[in-house]
């Protein structure tokens, strides 16, 4: 999923979305709520309507939101206390409030609030957490849901085996139409994260769609979906390309590098995209430097195009028994190409 935390990928516009092939984008109950509030949004009959987009919606809960942004937060087994990154105002979530906005958002996938606990945090104290954590999780389990809407849990508890565990079975115990991994890129090594998924999806149901909540570069998608993870949002590929770190697979290009002041070839001769299609590295380069809004476009459609094409790869080469194959050789060809 590409994300569109105001209901929009930054920089481009939904049509462009749509002809690259996505049908689902990420979009954040935390900043939807706080501007322009939900009013509007229902006056216009929901987030699709409101931002005219005709593909699927998933809405993140707010939870990582409220713990990564909003300036103070207060956690009880109720709900959490925040206060606005905007304008200072406070607020109070709660399971049912966000599954509430959801709903009237007329999201396709509603995520249930959860708490995503620090790295680093103490085993007792990330124990702690996960118990609010599966609280809010039992409550939102047994609200009745629109139909059309699916609603997806969220297993945490950090890095510990034990709690991940437990997490897993009891998530998967609640009628949720599918879960999701929480609390994954929060700083740790990478290996650990990987550990993480790898002792996690044990627990899960093989039925139901497995979702990793922020994750993540190329080779982690290759990785986790050899362990089973099926779907994924990043911010990646559309914040990378407003930066200038071009996606390719035989390495990124950060295109404002001066080899590229002369170079008429595209970003990635290979790739089927608007940009590649039209443009030169030389060209993309000089709108980079002079900051012309286009640059943002024109990077965004591309590094979404290719991580729309490795999905596909992914899925054709499942499709035809090859994964592990082409895992491997994908995992190396970006490893030399980054060297
Ligand atoms: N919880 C929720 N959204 C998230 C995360 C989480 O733990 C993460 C952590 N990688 C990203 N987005 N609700
Ligand atoms: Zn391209």
């Amino acid at each position: 999923m590409p994300v569109g935390t105001q209901g929009i990928v930054k920089a481009l516009l939904p049509d462009m979305l749509t002809s690259i092939g996505y049908k689902l984008m990420l979009s954040n109950t935390y900043h939807l709520y706080l501007r322009p509030g939900i009013e509007i949004i229902e006056a216009f009959g929901g987030l699709h309507k409101f931002a005219n987009f005709n593909g699927s919606i998933l809405t993140d809960s707010g939870g990582f939101q409220v713990f990564s942004l909003s300036d103070l937060r207060k956690v009880a087994i109720e709900g959490v206390r925040f206060k606005s990154h905007i304008d200072g105002s406070y607020h109070f979530f709660t399971p049912e409030k966000v599954l509430d906005l959801q709903f009237r958002f007329k999201s396709d996938i509603a995520m249930v609030l959860d708490e995503c606990p620090a790295y680093g945090l103490d085993k007792s104290a990330t124990e702690k957490s996960l118990n609010i954590t599966l609280n809010w999780a039992k409550r939102s389990s047994v609200i009745e849901r629109p139909k059309d809407t699916a609603v997806f849990g969220i297993v945490q508890g950090g890095i510990f085996e034990d709690l991940r565990k437990k997490s897993a079975l009891e998530i998967s115990d609640m009628n949720f139409d599918g879960i999701a991994i929480g609390g994954l890129s929060v700083g740790e090594p990478l290996q650990q994260m990987y550990d993480t998924v790898a002792f996690t999806i044990e627990h899960l149901p093989k039925d139901k769609p497995r979702y990793a909540m922020g994750v993540g570069r190329p080779e982690d998608i290759i990785t986790l979906v050899g362990f089973g993870i099926d779907m994924f949002d990043c911010v990646m590929p559309t914040r990378n390309a407003r930066n200038g770190y071009l996606f390719t697979d035989f390495g990124n290009i950060n295109i404002k590098n001066a080899i590229y002041a002369k170079d008429k070839s595209p970003i990635d001769e290979h790739c089927n995209c608007y940009t590649c299609k039209n443009f030169s590295r030389g060209f993309l380069r000089h709108l980079y430097k002079a900051k012309e809004l286009s640059f943002y476009t024109l990077a965004t459609i591309h590094n979404l195009t290719y991580y729309y094409n490795l999905i596909q790869s992914i899925k054709d080469a499942i499709k035809k028994g090859e994964f592990e194959q082409f895992a491997k050789s994908f995992l190396e060809k970006r490893r030399y190409g980054n060297s």
